[in-house]
């Protein structure tokens, strides 16, 4: 990694992240309006953490920016479609997204469901382009990663136990689950899809997937803390949902200051886990405390 500031680098990847998604949609001519309707969900906004996450778990191996930048706007492309679908009347019916309206309201709610569609079909069409990503097996191991991620064991499932907890009181080995799934899932696979761009051994693999879990957990943490101390209107954020919607989140169990220090461990474990990396995993390390100290 560079030695360049963290928030250089995080502002670079975002801006090449957008560049490629950018000129991966004007490829796609069939249906304009739903070009058009990707457009809203994938470009002009969001943080781009997920694939600065592949990027700095890859550049542990010398991976080819190439590589790692499709990589990452394939894992970012299941991002926007997740929050896409997830902003739709029948789920959380939001109006709001990165400070514009969602793809449903400028759209309409079928084409919402198809632009998601159609975001998460072309991130593994990303996947398996060998002029992007040269090696097959490397190919093959992306695509099951960002599967079993974002599928029925990773994300979806998650995003169906957010909703069973709407109607039946979630514990917190329920919520634990239901985050790591919802949230943590696609967080972990972004660090996972570096190391099997680097071509890891399984330790290596094992030790980074371990930061990853932790790392989504601390995300997740955060988010539902600020859920109940920040406004982040001016963002486009739906302040406090959880709250709003009277859901269990480990805030409501264990108060703030509970979950202050459920995160703190989290962060801990997660550095642990890069104990065998060095100064090469500075960015990772400054990248979890990001996550917990991230104000929006
Ligand atoms: C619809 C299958 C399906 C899944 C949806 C991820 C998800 C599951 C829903 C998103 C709802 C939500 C607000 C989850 C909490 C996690 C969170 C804050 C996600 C937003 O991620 P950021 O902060 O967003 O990285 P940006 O806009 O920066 O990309």
């Amino acid at each position: 990694m560079t030695s360049a500031p963290f928030d250089t680098q995080l502002a670079a990847c975002a801006q090449r992240t957008e560049a490629f998604l950018i000129a991966r949609l004007d490829g796609l001519t069939a249906a304009p309006r739903l070009t058009d309707a990707m457009r809203h969900g994938a470009l002009g906004g969001g943080k781009r953490l997920r694939p600065f996450l592949v990027e700095a778990s890859a550049r542990l191996f010398g991976v080819e920016e190439r590589e790692y930048l499709a990589a990452g706007a394939a894992l970012e492309m299941v991002h926007c479609y997740s929050l896409v679908h997830d902003d739709l009347p029948d789920m959380d019916n939001d109006h709001l997204r990165r400070g514009k309206p969602t793809v449903w309201k400028a759209y309409d709610p079928a084409l919402a469901i198809l632009a998601g569609d159609a975001l998460l079909t072309e991130a593994f069409r990303v996947l398996t382009d060998p002029q992007l990503i040269a090696d097959s097996e490397t190919r093959s191991e992306l695509v099951a990663a960002l599967a079993v991620g974002s599928g029925p064991d990773g994300m979806v499932a998650g995003q169906v136990l957010d909703i069973e907890g709407e109607t039946k009181r979630l514990d917190e080995d329920d919520i634990f689950k239901m985050q790591a799934l919802k949230t943590g899932a696609l967080i972990r696979t972004g660090v996972e899809m570096g190391a099997i761009l680097g071509r890891a051994d399984v330790e290596t693999r094992a030790a980074l997937v371990l930061y990853g879990v932790h790392a989504g957990l601390a995300f997740q943490i955060a988010d539902d803390i600020l859920d109940v101390t920040a406004s982040s209107h001016a963002l486009g954020k739906t302040v406090g949902k959880d709250v709003e919607q009277n859901k269990s989140t480990i805030v409501s169990l264990r108060g703030v200051d509970g979950a202050r220090e459920i995160l703190e461990h989290a962060v801990e474990q997660g550095i642990r886990a890069l104990n065998g990396f060095g100064q090469d995993a500075e960015i990772l390390r400054i990248l979890i405390r990001h996550f917990a100290e991230r104000e929006h």
